[in-house]
C-alpha cells in the first residue's frame, strides 16, 4: 500500500509531483552540474542516484556529471556513481573508498575546496549553472519549504541556484527533525551583511529552505538510511590526547585566559576526533557550547549529559549504533541543538567573533608546525581539507592531534617538513600527540622544533628527529631545513614501507 503522505508532503500540488526513482533519475542528463545535500554520510539523497546508477547497467545509457555536494555522502551516491562511471568531477569532500580510488587514479576531478567557500561560489557562478539541486527532506510544507533531514550542507544555495530541484522524502528520517533547522543565507558582495550570530544558540533564520514549488520537478519517497559509519572504540592513545588536552585547558583557565566554561568548541570528524572529545565528559568541564560542523557520539553524550548546553553544526553522523537513539531524542533535542548551512557553521566570521576553540586532526605534522591533513605521501588524496581550514585560520585557539605514529609505528607522523600542506605553521598554536603537547603560541620556529621533537614525537623517532634538526639548525636559517634531506624522509617510507631504517640515512650531512 502506498504511504499516505499528507504529512510529509504538505502542499498539494508538488504532492502530485511524486514519480518513481527512474522517472526521476531521467530528468539528470550528460553534461549537467549536480548539487546535492549531504554531509558526513547524513542526510544524502539516495534513491535518485541509485536509480542513475542502475540506468547505466540496464541501458548502456551513461550521462557523466558533476557533483557538488557538502562534504562527505554514503555508497549510495559517491559509490554507485563512481562504480557507473557517471561522475566526472567531484568537490568539496569524500570519505568513500570507491572515489578515493578514482580521485587517485585520475578517472574522477576532484576540488578541494574549503567547505565554508562553497555556498558562495555556487551562488556567483564560479562553478558554472546548477542544472539540478538533488535534495533529501523530512518534509515540504504547505509553501513548498523543504525541511532537510540530518544534514544542511549547501543545499539552500543548490536550491536558489539550480534550475530545477529533486527532492527526496526519506520515511527513515523522523519528522522530529522539523524545527531543528535555522536556514539563514548570507548576502554576497558588495552586498554583504554581518551575520548576526553573537551566539552559539542563537537562531537567525527559518527553519526551511525556501523554494518555489514551480521549480520543483519531480519528488521521489524512499525509506533507505543515512549510511553513516561506525567509529573506532576510544583506545588508550586517544585517551592520553584527551588528557593532554584537558590539562591544557585547566591550565589556561586558570591563567584566565580561558573562561571556566572554556569556549565554544569544535571538533573534526573522525575517529580521533571523536575519542578527544569523548575525554570531555569526566573533565569536570561544565556549560560548555559546541559551534562546529559535524555531530557526532561524543557530541550527543556531552549534550545528553548536559556538559554541552548547546549544540550547532550542519549534520548529525554518529555511528550506526547511535543513529536509532538519536532520532529518539530528537524532540528532546529541540531548542538545545541546530542544523544550519556550512557557510553559517564554518564562517570565518562568526568562528572568529564567538572565539572558537578549534581542535582537528593531522595525517602529519613538522618540527615547526605545518600540519598536512588531505595528502599521504604528499599526492594520494585521502579525504579532503574539509572544514579544517576554516576553522584552524579563524578560531581563538588552533589545536592539531595526531597519534604520534601511523601504520603500527612504521610512520612517524612528526616529520622534517610536511610532504603536502594545509594548515602552516602560523595559525597553528598547539599541537598534541599521545606523547604531549607543544604549546607554540608565541615560539619562534626553532623553539618551535626543539618543543614538537622534545614533547610530541614518538621516543623510536625522536632521536631521527633532534639529529635532522641540530644538523640543520647548524647550516643557519630562520626555519633551518637540510631539503634533501627532508624529502628523502618521506621517499625512504615509499622504498623501504617504513621510516625506521632512515636512522643511517639521516647521520649523511647535507651537501651545502
Ligand atoms: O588509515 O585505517 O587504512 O590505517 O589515515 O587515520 O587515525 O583513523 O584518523 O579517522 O581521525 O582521520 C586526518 C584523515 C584523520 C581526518 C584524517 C592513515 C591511518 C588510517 C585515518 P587506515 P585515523 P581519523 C571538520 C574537520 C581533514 C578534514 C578535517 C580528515 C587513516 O581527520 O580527513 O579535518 N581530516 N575536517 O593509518 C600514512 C600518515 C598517516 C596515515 C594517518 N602519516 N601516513 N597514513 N594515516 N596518518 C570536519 C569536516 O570537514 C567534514
Amino acid at each position: 500500500m502506498a504511504p499516505d503522505l499528507t504529512d510529509r508532503i504538505r502542499c498539494r500540488q508538488i504532492r502530485r509531483k511524486v514519480v518513481p526513482a527512474d522517472e526521476a533519475a531521467r530528468l539528470i542528463t550528460n553534461g549537467m552540474v549536480v548539487g546535492a545535500s549531504g554531509f558526513t554520510p547524513a542526510g544524502y539523497p539516495k534513491a535518485v542516484p541509485l536509480a542513475m546508477a542502475k540506468r547505466v547497467e540496464l541501458t548502456g545509457e551513461r550521462p557523466v556529471i558533476d557533483l557538488l555536494t557538502g562534504a562527505s555522502v554514503g555508497d549510495e551516491l559517491d559509490g554507485a556513481l563512481v562504480r557507473a562511471g557517471i561522475l566526472r568531477k567531484r568537490l568539496p569532500y569524500q570519505t568513500n573508498t570507491f572515489i578515493r580510488q578514482a580521485i587517485n587514479d585520475g578517472r574522477v576531478l576532484f576540488v578541494d575546496d574549503h567547505l565554508s567557500q562553497v555556498s558562495q561560489r555556487c551562488r556567483c557562478g564560479h562553478y558554472g549553472d546548477i542544472d539540478v539541486a538533488l535534495v533529501e527532506a523530512a518534509m515540504i510544507d504547505e509553501e513548498g519549504g523543504i525541511v532537510p533531514t540530518t544534514s544542511v550542507g549547501n543545499s539552500p544555495s543548490f536550491v536558489r541556484q539550480a534550475k530545477k530541484v529533486i527532492v527526496e522524502i526519506n520515511l527513515s528520517q523522523p519528522l522530529d527533525l522539523v524545527g531543528i533547522h535555522d536556514i539563514y543565507t548570507p548576502g554576497d558582495p558588495p552586498d554583504r551583511r554581518a551575520i548576526p550570530i553573537l551566539s552559539t544558540g542563537d537562531r537567525i533564520g527559518s527553519p526551511y529552505i525556501s523554494c518555489d514549488p514551480d521549480k520543483i520537478a519531480a519528488v521521489v519517497v524512499t525509506d533507505i538510511p543515512d549510511g553513516v559509519r561506525p567509529l573506532a572504540p576510544v583506545d588508550d592513545s586517544a585517551r592520553r590526547m584527551a588528557s593532554h588536552l584537558i590539562e591544557f585547558l585547566r591550565h589556561e583557565v586558570k591563567k584566565s585566559r580561558l573562561p571556566e566554561n572554556l569556549l565554544p568548541l569544535q571538533s573534526g570528524v573522525g575517529n580521533v576526533a571523536n575519542a578527544v572529545l569523548a575525554g570531555l565528559l569526566d573533565s569536570g568541564f561544565e556549560g560548555m557550547t559546541f559551534y562546529s560542523e559535524v555531530i557526532q557520539d561524543s557530541a550527543l553524550d556531552l549534550l545528553d549529559a548536559g556538559k554541552f548546553t548547546v549544540a550547532s553544526a550542519t549534520s548529525l553522523s554518529p555511528s550506526p549504533e547511535r543513529l536509532p537513539v538519536m532520532y529518539a531524542n530528537m524532540r528532546d533535542y529541540r531548542g538545545r541543538l541546530i542544523l544550519r548551512p556550512q557557510e553559517i557553521t564554518n564562517s570565518p566570521e562568526v568562528i572568529h567573533r564567538l572565539g572558537l576553540i578549534a581542535m582537528n586532526t593531522a595525517i602529519e605534522l613538522d618540527i615547526y608546525g605545518n600540519v598536512n591533513s588531505t595528502n599521504i605521501m604528499g599526492s594520494t588524496m585521502m579525504n579532503g581539507i574539509g572544514g579544517s581550514g576554516d576553522f584552524s585560520r579563524n578560531a581563538y585557539l588552533t589545536i592539531f592531534f595526531a597519534p604520534s605514529t601511523a601504520k603500527g609505528g612504521s610512520i612517524s607522523t612528526v616529520v622534517p617538513m610536511v610532504s603536502h600542506v594545509d594548515h602552516t605553521e602560523h595559525e597553528v598554536n598547539i599541537v598534541i600527540t599521545e606523547q604531549g603537547l607543544a604549546d607554540l603560541r608565541g615560539r619562534s620556529p626553532r623553539e618551535r622544533a626543539a618543543a614538537i621533537i622534545e614533547n610530541c614525537a614518538h621516543p623510536e623517532y625522536r632521536t631521527m628527529l633532534q639529529d635532522y634538526f641540530s644538523r640543520a639548525e647548524r647550516s643557519g636559517g630562520h626555519t633551518p631545513h637540510l631539503l634533501k634531506e627532508a624529502l628523502s624522509w618521506h621517499l625512504r617510507y615509499i622504498e623501504t614501507g617504513t621510516m625506521r631504517p632512515a636512522q643511517a640515512l639521516c647521520a649523511v650531512p647535507e651537501p651545502r
